[in-house]
């Protein structure tokens, strides 16, 4: 892949670099991305109602067994090459600041510290009632491959149904992580928005509003995106691709990254 040579120069001179990331990035990870088609048990839901205060309402074991199926799925795969050049590229420059879109924690398992989360954690359940954290059983839970109903484990203070820990649709965000996400949009100087379809509100104006302030805005998708329109640079490809190939182009970001 080919890099503008204004690019190179943008990002060596950038003072602050924010990368804001979506599913797309965990994709190469083996991890199904959002608009991917749901399988399994699930593959006649919309995963935007299973991902929904309704949608557990409804059904708590079909949901429940849903997110567990998910995390199993996690803790089964590996970072790839995008995650770990995210992780140098936070090593070699100035200021860094990290917002996913993603409910995984392969950000973290390749050594970017301290993401701003703005959709929550598969790894982090809590009561769905006085929303005490639920500590989950070590291991990899053995979700058979087409998944299967399982009922929410109770709490043990209150006793109410667990819920996975992540923002649901129609639920905000969490205060001080959107805060902080917006903050960093106000200051930095270039902002990559990598594997991110820009469907989902408010996390996908972050991109724009970088481009509105005079940041340039770098986006990583093979596919096309309303970012389009905003971003100064469209890297047509794959993260695990793009990135690593960026970084190894890049002193001194080259030294973190094998
Ligand atoms: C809220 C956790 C206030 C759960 C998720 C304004 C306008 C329109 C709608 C709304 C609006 N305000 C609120 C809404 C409603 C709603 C919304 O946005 N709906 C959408 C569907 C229109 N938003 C909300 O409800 C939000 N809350 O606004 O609070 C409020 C309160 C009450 C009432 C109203 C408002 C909360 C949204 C949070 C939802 N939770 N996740 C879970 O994971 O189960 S969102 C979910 O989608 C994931 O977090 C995911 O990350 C996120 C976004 O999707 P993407 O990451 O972009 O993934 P996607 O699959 O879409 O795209 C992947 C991309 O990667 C593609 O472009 C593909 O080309 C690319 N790709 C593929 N392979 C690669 C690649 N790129 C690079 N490399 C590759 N190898
Ligand atoms: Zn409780």
């Amino acid at each position: 892949m080919e890099f503008p040579d204004e690019l190179l120069a943008a990002l060596r001179d950038a003072r602050h670099i924010e990368v804001f990331t979506g599913a797309g990035v965990s994709a190469e990870s083996g991890i199904p991305t959002f608009r991917d088609a749901l399988t399994g048990l699930w593959e006649n839901y919309d995963a935007a109602t299973l991902a929904s205060p309704e949608g557990f309402a409804a059904d708590p074991a079909l949901v429940w067994g849903w997110y567990e199926w998910r995390r199993m799925r996690v803790l089964q795969a590996q970072p790839n090459p995008a995650h770990y050049a995210i992780a140098a590229l936070a090593a070699g420059c100035a200021r860094f600041t990290l917002i996913t879109q993603n409910v995984d924690d392969l950000h973290e398992r390749a050594g970017s510290a301290d993401p701003i989360r703005l959709h929550g954690s598969l790894h982090r359940p809590r009561c769905s009632a006085c929303e005490a954290p639920y500590r989950l059983p070590p291991g990899i839970p053995d979700e058979p491959e087409g998944g299967r109903r399982l009922d929410p484990p109770r709490c043990g203070h209150c006793g109410a149904p667990v819920r996975p820990g992540v923002v649901w649709f129609g639920e905000n965000l969490p205060q001080t992580a959107w805060e902080a996400a917006l903050q960093a949009t106000e200051a930095c100087d270039l902002m990559f928005s990598i594997g991110t379809s820009a469907l989902v509100w408010p996390a996908a104006q972050l991109p724009a509003l970088a481009a509105q302030r005079g940041a340039v805005v770098v986006q990583v998708n093979p596919g096309e995106t309303s970012l389009d329109g905003y971003a100064h640079y469209n890297l047509r490809g794959a993260a695990g691709v793009a990135m690593p190939g960026l970084i190894r182009r890049l002193t001194p970001y080259r030294e973190n990254f094998p």
